[in-house]
């Protein structure tokens, strides 16, 4: 069978699919391309039989055809992390073996000399994309792994989160029944495309349903403000931090901006917030700002989205709503029964949308599971007057910065990398910008000559921007409990200390 979203795309040939950095695409032209590159991916084999194929290119047309490519040729689409170093994304080719990465040149330098080492093909776009014959793709069943995404645990490096077409078609089906896509939406895209937010709830939700994704090769308030000025965006999904940037944006603005950008802004239908908790003072702000009451919604690498706020109805500060079409949520307390009502409870889910496994790690696929096959999200939350609130998480060794999730014990391995460094302790700390921002409180071994500078640069080299922690404390030793375990809360303490 053919794919549905190619089905689709074949009945809006000449919609309008993608304004991009590259330029302005048809669904035509993104059938007519994804077949091109789905043929030199093949490199007359019949199918790809679930390769990986890591992509590594900005956000735009040349990544959604390849990412279609791949998916027609029976692939399996790792996109890379544009703004990783070399060793994170080196991490990524030793831990999926793809059969090839395809790249951009402006990018390709990041690869350093892993790809060789690897013995891996690197194929350039643009020319992988350039004209040339196409042959018949291959029939895709839809219960065939599509795309794996990095993604952080508690233990450990990011492990591959593995979904299924099946899984993103019931992933797109929920949000389009829950949020009203019709072919008529025009979104606005800057997320970065090696997550479920910019992929799933954005781009590949307009295109399955015929509407157009707009998107910029990077987040810029201005750039933001000014393209929804212009009236014509109906819809808008972004990470609580983007909402705050560009409330100051706005605030700094003149008079005649600020009314220009404000009129833009409510001719939006539907604006979502979601990836990290929302504060209510950021959700009220931007609804006096814009007019827009921003629809908060609950969701996860693994489970696509969980829990919505409604289209229609009272949107509630606070609370992330009530379980999207198709997806079962329950509340399990510690003793691993239901919630008493009123009580908090560990969200766990069940239902289509849920992924398939965590790549080549059966152990862990298969503790993130109860034995009645509900995925155990690790966030707490409460349910009242009939919607859920987000408690937390189970582990304080999980922070999420900016929308972006990661591990404090991975940060913490490389922090105790450092020849300078005898221990240290990573934590998330409150912020208003960052919704937790990463710190590290760090014990040098004496006589060594350790500084924040020089730490923050070897975090630099070894991880992703925005892992990187933000304050380091050099302190003379770590809060223990008198089990000899480091307490977190005081490591945190610690921090809230120093800024007063
Ligand atoms: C960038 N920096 C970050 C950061 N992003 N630091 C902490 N947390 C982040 N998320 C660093 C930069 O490397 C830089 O460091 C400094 O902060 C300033 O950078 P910036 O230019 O101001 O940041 P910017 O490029 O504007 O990025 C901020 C952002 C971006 C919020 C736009 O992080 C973003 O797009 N986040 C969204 C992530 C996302 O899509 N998450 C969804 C996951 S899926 P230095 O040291 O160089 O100055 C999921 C499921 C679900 O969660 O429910 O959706
Ligand atoms: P990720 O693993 O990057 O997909 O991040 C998923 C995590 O983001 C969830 O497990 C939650 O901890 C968090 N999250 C997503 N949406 C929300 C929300 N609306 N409020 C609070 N936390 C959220």
């Amino acid at each position: 069978m053919t794919l549905e979203l190619i089905q689709r795309a074949e009945r809006n040939r000449s919609s309008q699919a993608l304004l991009a950095p590259e330029g302005v695409f048809s669904y035509a032209d993104l059938l007519d391309v994804s077949a091109l590159a789905a043929t030199r991916l093949l490199a007359g084999r019949d199918d790809l039989e679930g390769a990986r194929i890591c992509v590594l290119t900005p956000p735009g047309w040349e990544y959604t055809a390849v990412q279609w490519g791949v998916w027609r040729a029976g692939g399996i689409a790792v996109p890379l992390a544009t703004s990783h170093p070399t060793a994170e994304l080196a991490y990524v080719l030793a831990d999926a073996e793809p059969e090839a990465i395809v790249a951009h040149p402006s990018l390709a330098g990041r690869l350093g000399n892993v790809a060789a080492e690897r013995g891996l093909t690197v194929l350039q776009t643009p020319a992988l994309l350039r004209e040339g014959p196409t042959g018949g793709p291959p029939a895709v069943d839809e219960e065939r792994a599509a795309l794996m995404l990095y993604t952080s645990g508690t233990t450990g490096r990011p492990k591959g989160a593995v979904l299924t077409h099946a899984n993103i078609r019931a992933q797109v089906e929920s949000l389009t029944e829950a949020w009203g896509w019709t072919p008529q939406d025009h979104i606005l895209l800057h997320l970065p495309l090696h997550h479920v937010h910019g992929i799933v709830n954005v781009l590949t939700s307009a295109l399955w349903n015929g509407a157009t994704c707009e998107i910029l090769p990077r987040f810029s308030p201005v750039d933001v403000w000014e393209r929804l000025a212009r009236g014509d965006v109906t819809l808008y999904m972004a990470v609580p931090t983007v909402f705050r940037r560009l409330i100051e944006s706005w605030e700094s603005a003149d008079a005649a901006t600020r009314s220009a950008w404000t009129e833009g802004a409510r001719s939006c239908r539907l604006m979502v917030s979601g990836s990290a908790a929302l504060p209510v003072p950021t959700l009220e702000r931007w609804e006096q700002v814009t007019g827009q009451r921003l629809l908060e919604r609950y969701g996860m690498t693994e489970i696509g989205m969980g829990l919505s706020n409604p289209l229609d109805g009272h949107r509630r500060p606070g609370y992330v709503g009530t379980p999207l079409p198709g997806v079962a949520v329950r509340l399990l307390d510690d003793e691993g029964s239901a919630a008493q009502p009123g009580a908090g409870g560990e969200i766990q889910v069940r239902g289509p949308t849920v992924f398939r496994e965590y790549w080549k790690r059966p152990t862990e696929t298969a503790a993130a599971f109860t034995d009645d096959g509900w995925f155990r999200t690790g966030d707490q939350a409460v349910v009242e007057g009939g919607s859920y609130r987000i408690l937390g998480r189970s582990s304080v060794d999980i922070l999420k910065t900016g929308g972006e999730k990661i591990s404090a014990l991975e940060i913490e391995d490389v922090l105790r990398a450092h020849e300078g460094v005898e221990d240290c302790a990573v934590v998330g700390v409150p912020d208003p910008d960052w919704g937790e921002r990463v710190c590290a409180a760090v014990v040098a071994r004496p006589s060594a000559r350790v500084t924040r500078e020089s730490l923050r640069s070897f975090a630099k080299a070894r991880l992703a921007p925005y892992k990187v922690p933000k304050d380091i404390l050099l302190v003379d030793g770590l809060p223990r409990n008198a089990m000899g375990k480091v307490t977190k809360a005081e490591v945190r303490a610690l921090f809230s200390m120093d800024e007063d």
